[in-house]
């Protein structure tokens, strides 16, 4: 099959210019002016609109088994969702339950993944630690193109990492090249604090944020980047959500250290006076980990985006539906946490981003795509608009809008965060490896038609600290 983008504007994270895009089997084939292309081809007027490489959200939870329940989306569900907005690859996370060996979970959820609409891949977390961990990890690099490890610092008796483990694994991740992941929160401060709120008779959604302040987020996001520090790995910091830990990562990255951020399209725009409706289906809507912050909070992260201290977009897309909600109606510490996002990602950060000028065009590939190709290394295949990359491709119109509703979204839960928001700026068009999956609002999802993207070890990064590591080497004292 191939398609040529004809008369658009090509928008990457380096540069815009005027071209056209000729893909064929999956890939992008040729760019340029007036591209002369076989008869047949099927042509994509891209007249007014850019051409942009198709989001990648690094951070999903489709099917996720969490607190007592299953997340409402699945991976077909899901992705298709995504193609619908415009993204076009995941990096979902494999959780193995304590003591589970992690072999036997990156199979279940590969199992479950089989029926991706879109690429995906996985981040495998790490809940647990012994020799077989250790082992499985060297697997899951070296076997399976998993490059990147995730570290829960919260959900204490759950699937919680201490110290020890980010210490024994984050040694792991640098010799096997992987980068270590981390939901920063202090689980053991969190679970105090909830235990301390229900003594006082605050059961419901309100306490939630009270329960996880961002001290909580600062202190367990400085901790993990010492320890990075002193392990000399990278670390990467999944939904930074104020300014505790973003001043954090700021601070390290100032020095020199190899520490990435990830901020959530949702904690951009909403804040925490969700958790305070009178409506308890409402605020546990908005139940997820960290919660929604304060707008100083919020101003905080564009100011880290812009500054480059945060690269990366993603969503946290993880579904609950009312009646799952419905679990913590006595007790907040029981609702489900998590929202949705994946199909609204992109709009969210061109609408509030591009079109407040708080973000260039190219700021926007390269927050929405690009740096999270490049920091799980699979860049250029992703992220780009280059000869020989797969052809993940959006079209968008700057000048078309839509009003976001669960009523209309294709998303597989009952709410959306983002209701009622008009974004100027959708996808008109989605190529999903050459395959045209979304046309001016008719899905053409495949069930089945993603692919798992295996992801090499030993990302640039790894070689540049390797070589100061070395110079830095500690030696001996030589006494006699
Ligand atoms: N936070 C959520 O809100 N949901 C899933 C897991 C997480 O860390
Ligand atoms: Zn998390
Ligand atoms: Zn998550």
């Amino acid at each position: 099959m191939s398609i040529v983008i004809r008369g658009g504007t090509v928008v990457t994270a380096e540069q815009t210019f005027s071209a056209d895009v000729y893909c064929e089997n999956g890939l992008i084939a040729a760019i340029g002016e007036n591209l002369e292309v076989p008869a047949g081809t099927e042509v994509i007027d891209a007249t007014g609109q850019y051409v942009m490489p198709g989001g990648i959200d690094p951070h999903t939870h489709m099917q996720l088994p969490f607190m007592g329940t299953v997340a409402s989306e699945d991976f077909y569900t899901g992705t298709a969702a995504g193609l619908a907005g415009g993204t076009t690859s995941i990096i979902d996370f494999v959780i193995p339950a304590p003591q589970q060996p992690l072999m036997d979970a990156y199979h279940q959820w590969r199992d479950w993944s089989e029926k991706s609409a879109g690429d995906y891949g996985f981040h495998v977390a790490v809940t647990w630690w012994d020799e077989s961990v250790k082992q499985d990890m060297a697997t899951l690099v070296q076997e399976y193109g998993v490059n990147s490890f995730k570290h829960f610092m919260a959900y204490k008796n759950a699937i919680m990492a201490d110290d020890e483990i980010l210490v024994n694994s984050f040694a792991r991740c640098l010799e096997l090249g992987a980068m270590p992941t981390v939901h920063a929160e202090n689980g053991e401060l969190v679970f105090q604090l909830q235990k301390d709120l229900l003594a006082k008779g605050i059961t419901g959604p309100e306490a939630h944020p009270l329960s996880r302040p961002p001290v909580v987020e600062g202190e367990a996001a400085n901790r993990a980047i010492q320890i990075a520090q002193v392990m000399q790995v990278p670390i990467y910091i999944v939904h930074v959500s104020c300014k505790e830990s973003l001043e954090a990562i700021t601070r390290a990255r100032n020095e020199g250290q190899r520490v990435y951020g990830e901020c959530l399209a949702g904690h951009l725009v909403i804040d925490d006076s969700v958790y305070r409706s009178e409506d308890f289906a409402f605020a546990a809507a908005h139940v997820m980990s960290p919660p929604f912050r304060s707008k100083e909070h919020q101003a905080a992260l564009w100011k880290g985006l812009q500054g480059g201290n945060l690269q990366t977009t993603a969503t946290d897309h993880c579904c609950f539906c009312a009646p799952q909600k419905a679990a913590g109606k006595d007790d907040f510490t029981k609702i489900p946490n998590g929202t949705a996002g994946i199909e609204d990602r992109m709009a969210i950060m061109w609408d509030a981003g591009v079109n407040s000028g708080k973000l260039t065009m190219n700021e926007f590939v390269a927050v929405t795509s690009a740096n999270s190709a490049k920091i799980f290394n699979i860049y250029p295949q992703k992220g780009s608009i280059t000869t020989g990359a797969d052809a993940d491709i959006i079209v968008w119109d700057p000048e078309a809008s839509r009003t976001i509703s669960a009523a209309t979204h294709h998303q597989n839960i009952d709410f959306n965060i983002f209701e009622g928001r008009t974004v100027k700026g959708v996808p008109t068009h989605t190529l999903s490896r050459g395959n045209l999956v979304y046309k001016d609002g008719d899905l053409r999802a495949v069930k089945g038609a993603g692919k798992y993207v295996k992801r090499q070890a030993f990302s640039p990064v790894f070689e540049a600290m390797a070589k100061q590591s070395a110079a830095n080497k500690a030696q001996p004292v030589n006494r006699k």
